[in-house]
């Protein structure tokens, strides 16, 4: 018995295409709609399948009456006359025996299709599963060379090695390996904007009493400059009384650097040359909303200076101390500074120049290791404009970098 299988767009084709292979003897097993493989198979007009079986000796037969087909005309004619009874009998039963054979065999067709579609079907979700896989593998290649470039953006914005492993630990342990870029970098900014914390300026008083600052750091990094900067805003945009002292009397021309701001901006100054001077200086600004001291640029190697400006910070008994810091001071010298003015209780930080760097990693490095907070920032060597209170938005922004 053969069994064979043929599609046509309606079952009238299909049974045709039997007829034509088989012959009229065939007989149709089953007809069945089905649809053409392929992606876009769902969006195709389904096609009908006819099962349909032959006696297997029918080709043989075939060929044989063929190939035979002209000696035997003559026979053939005289065999065509009408069979006996028993004969058909036997046909009959035979014929039976075939059906009761076929229903078996379709049973068992009917299964291997079953089993071939499981088959085919677990072979197509294995290969989904291995295109999954691969595309996971291809993802996670992806986003981990995203992490690799947000790391390598913190390093070129010269944050401190280990202040940058210690970000991205946290962007692998809170989004994993295959955080895309958007998460990566929002929640990169997070952490960085957390780190540099909310920029604090002057707390005035508001006890009636003058609210007196100081200001520190080593020699040249713009401490008169930001102190005149911070005078103007003061004096100008928010009508405070402002008095000015120098205690840098080191220099003839520190002195008169300061007083040429006050003649311009108006405001008076008392020029301080001892801790008790200072303090006298101060008494005497009383009537003053905000009293900003001068002093002397110190280098944080010479220890004897760096006596003398503690006993200068101590007399004042300033409400706030601003260590001011030049943002193109190497990182190594930087740590150097905040080691040595480790003496002061508290201060806020100033950075100066950022108009002379590209990066700001020193904000957050120094942020980071002293654990002050950040205030002003200045741009520039013209007084008042180029000072700013820190925008974290932007810092946050120029050490996060750009990833294209
Ligand atoms: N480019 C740039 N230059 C600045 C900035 N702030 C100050 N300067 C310049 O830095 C130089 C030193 O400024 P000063 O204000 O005298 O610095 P200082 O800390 O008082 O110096 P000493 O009193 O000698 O310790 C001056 O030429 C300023 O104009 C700034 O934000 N950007
Ligand atoms: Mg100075």
């Amino acid at each position: 018995m053969k069994i064979r299988r043929y599609l046509g767009s309606n079952t009238q084709e299909a049974i045709l295409k039997v007829k034509m292979d088989l012959g009229n003897d065939a007989i149709i097993l089953n007809t069945r709609k089905v649809r053409k493989k392929g992606l876009f198979s769902f969006f195709t007009k389904p096609m009908v399948e006819v099962l349909a079986a032959i006696d297997e000796d029918y080709g043989s037969k075939k060929e044989k009456n063929t190939s035979s087909r002209d000696e035997k005309k003559e026979v053939m004619k005289e065999e065509k006359s009408t069979p006996k009874v028993s004969e058909k009998d036997e046909k009959i039963s035979e014929l039976e025996s075939k059906v009761i054979n076929m229903e078996s065999m379709l049973q068992k067709i009917y299964e291997q299709f079953q089993g071939n579609g499981n088959k085919q079907q677990a072979a197509a979700s294995q290969q989904q599963d291995v295109q999954t896989v691969l595309k996971q593998d291809e993802n996670k290649k992806e986003s981990s060379k995203v992490l690799q470039l947000f790391h390598n953006n913190l390093v070129k914005s010269e944050i401190e090695a280990d202040i940058a492993k210690k970000i991205m630990d946290v962007v692998r342990e809170k989004l994993g390996e295959n955080a895309s870029m958007n998460e990566a970098a929002s929640l990169i900014y997070k952490l960085i904007s957390g780190m540099l914390g909310k920029p604090e300026t002057i707390n005035m008083r508001n006890d009636g009493k003058p609210t007196v600052v100081i200001f520190v750091g080593p020699t040249g990094v713009g401490k008169t400059t930001t102190l005149a900067k911070i005078a103007a805003n003061y004096a100008l945009n928010y009508k405070k009384k402002v008095g000015l002292i120098t205690a840098d009397t080191y220099r003839i021309a520190a002195v008169e650097q300061l007083k040429t701001y006050a003649e311009i901006l108006g405001l008076p100054i008392t020029v301080a040359y001892s801790a008790i001077e200072i303090k006298d200086a101060i008494h005497h600004y009383s009537d003053k909303e905000l009293i900003l001291i001068d002093t002397a640029g110190r280098s944080y190697r010479n220890k004897s200076q760096f006596e003398e400006l503690k006993s200068l910070v101590l007399a004042s008994e300033a409400d706030e101390v601003y260590l001011v810091l030049s943002s193109t001071t190497s990182m190594r010298n930087c740590k150097e500074i905040v080691s040595n003015y480790s003496f002061l209780k508290d201060y806020k930080l100033i950075f100066t120049k950022l108009d002379e760097t590209l990066t700001n990693g020193i904000i957050l490095n120094t942020r980071h290791i002293t654990g002050k907070k950040v205030s002003y920032i200045t741009t520039g060597q013209c007084v008042p404009d180029d000072i700013e209170i820190a925008n974290i938005d932007k810092i946050t922004k120029n050490l996060l970098g750009s990833i294209t």
